[in-house]
């Protein structure tokens, strides 16, 4: 059961949706989303933002080399390990107001909350902020959470590149939030991550929460296509190396695959670069990207080989090549029993609605789940629309998930380091 504290606990919901909805303004789009790119000036602009504002709640905020940005509420005995939550402030290039931003404010909503009641935890409680959880402009997705947990080395971070070859490493610097703490240093005792569900589950079951038990296995490739630029109105066409038609027909490639696997198999090509681009030349280079992702690495790996095969396939008899570079594996994770028994319990005592249910998207609770004992919470988003700017999410929704997480890490707390007398 729930800790004695988190019994009549709850967070200021009004609070916590108007930091969400000040945060929405700092790279607002005209649809109602968020365009708030990794290392950017606006990923500047919002962590200012979350610093000031966690600093004005006693926190004291720590920087580590991979930017990743940690604020400490002080417990009763400092020298155990940190109770802690967040998720990720930069988004999609289409992305909405709750994707990542929920799970880093309503952390802070939960720090604030306690200091309202002046309630002190056993264990000193974190509030993290995760760099490039999005891997939109520097691939791979939640980059720093594995540099974290050892995924990656820093400098392999640093010298990843966006598509107009500007490094990870230099942007960190040039927006000022490269620190001096070594990336994975700091130990956690437990990690919490609130996010929306970003799918349709939740909300056609009409559950408030997800009680999320894992997050499915995820691998990312680039392709690069090579035939032969060549001039569109004097080229005819059985003499032609088009790569762009090629590609066309790797792409229904991409999308057989994962029907072939459906319903819990998931396949897409989301970035595509025609070089050179021009109305009246045949491509002569085509860049894509593909993601392929299902519950089971078996399955991703048999994804893959039908993939491959039919690649070769598409180009066979032609003078079309192609490179096929997988870029990032991040295996199917289980989170820890423990924390996902303690948001099912916090759940429960607090009234929600749920379900258990895994996550089809990536988080950095993924990673995290590799060093720390980890779970997540999921709240439902309108018609499970997601990395879109009309995402949507209610204010209801939104703080029954952070009364989950407040009474998820009381709980943790309490069975951790023993009950609090206050
Ligand atoms: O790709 C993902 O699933 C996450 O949104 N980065
Ligand atoms: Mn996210
Ligand atoms: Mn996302």
């Amino acid at each position: 059961m729930t800790s004695v504290g988190a019994g009549n606990l709850r967070i200021d919901a009004d609070r916590l949706w108007a930091s969400i909805m000040e945060t929405a303004a700092i790279g607002a789009t005209e649809k109602g989303g968020i365009k708030r790119l990794t290392l950017t000036d606006l990923d500047r602009e919002v962590r200012n933002w979350f610093v000031a504002r966690c600093e004005n709640a006693g926190c004291s905020v720590s920087i580590d080399t991979l930017g990743n940005i940690s604020a400490r509420r002080p417990g009763r005995d400092n020298s155990l390990p940190p109770i802690a939550m967040g998720s990720h402030l930069d988004t999609q290039p289409t992305g909405g107001k709750f994707d990542g931003v929920i799970g880093v404010l309503s952390g802070l909503e939960v720090l604030r909350s306690l200091n309202d009641a002046g309630v002190e935890t056993n264990a000193p409680l974190e509030v993290i902020n995760w760099t490039n959880e999005e891997g939109s402009r520097f691939a791979p997705a939640m980059l720093s959470s594995g540099v974290f947990a050892g995924a990656f080395t820093p400098d392999y971070a640093y010298d990843r590149e966006d598509r107009e070859g500007k490094r990870f490493g230099d942007e960190l610097i040039r927006i000022g939030y490269k620190g001096d703490e070594p990336c994975g240093a700091r130990k956690l005792g437990a990690f919490f991550e609130l996010h929306i569900e970003q799918g349709p589950i939740l909300e056609a079951e009409e559950r408030t929460i997800g009680i999320v038990t894992g997050v499915q296995g995820m691998r990312w490739y680039e392709v690069t296509v090579t035939g032969m630029d060549c001039h569109a109105g004097s080229t005819p066409m059985h003499l032609r190396q088009d790569a762009l038609v090629a590609t066309a027909r790797m792409i229904a490639a991409v999308q057989s695959v994962g029907l072939a696997h459906a319903p819990d198999a998931v396949a897409t090509v989301g970035l595509i670069e025609a070089r050179p681009n021009s109305r009246n030349v045949i491509p002569g280079e085509v860049f894509f990207s593909i993601d392929l992702r299902h519950p089971q690495d078996t399955v991703v790996a048999a994804m893959e080989a039908d993939l491959r095969h039919a690649l070769d396939e598409t180009v066979a008899g032609t003078r079309i090549t192609f490179t096929f570079d997988r870029i990032w594996d991040s295996p199917a994770v289980h989170f820890d029993e423990a924390c996902v028994s303690s948001v099912a319990a916090a759940s429960e005592a607090l009234g929600y609605s749920s379900r258990r249910i895994t996550s089809g998207a990536g988080h950095d609770a993924a990673y995290i789940a590799r060093v720390a004992p980890t779970t997540m919470i999921f709240v439902p988003c309108e018609k499970g629309i997601s990395h879109n700017e009309l995402e949507k999410a209610e204010p209801g929704d939104v703080a029954a998930g952070a009364n989950v997480l407040l009474a998820a890490v009381l709980d943790t707390d309490a069975r951790l380091y023993g009950p609090r007398d206050r």
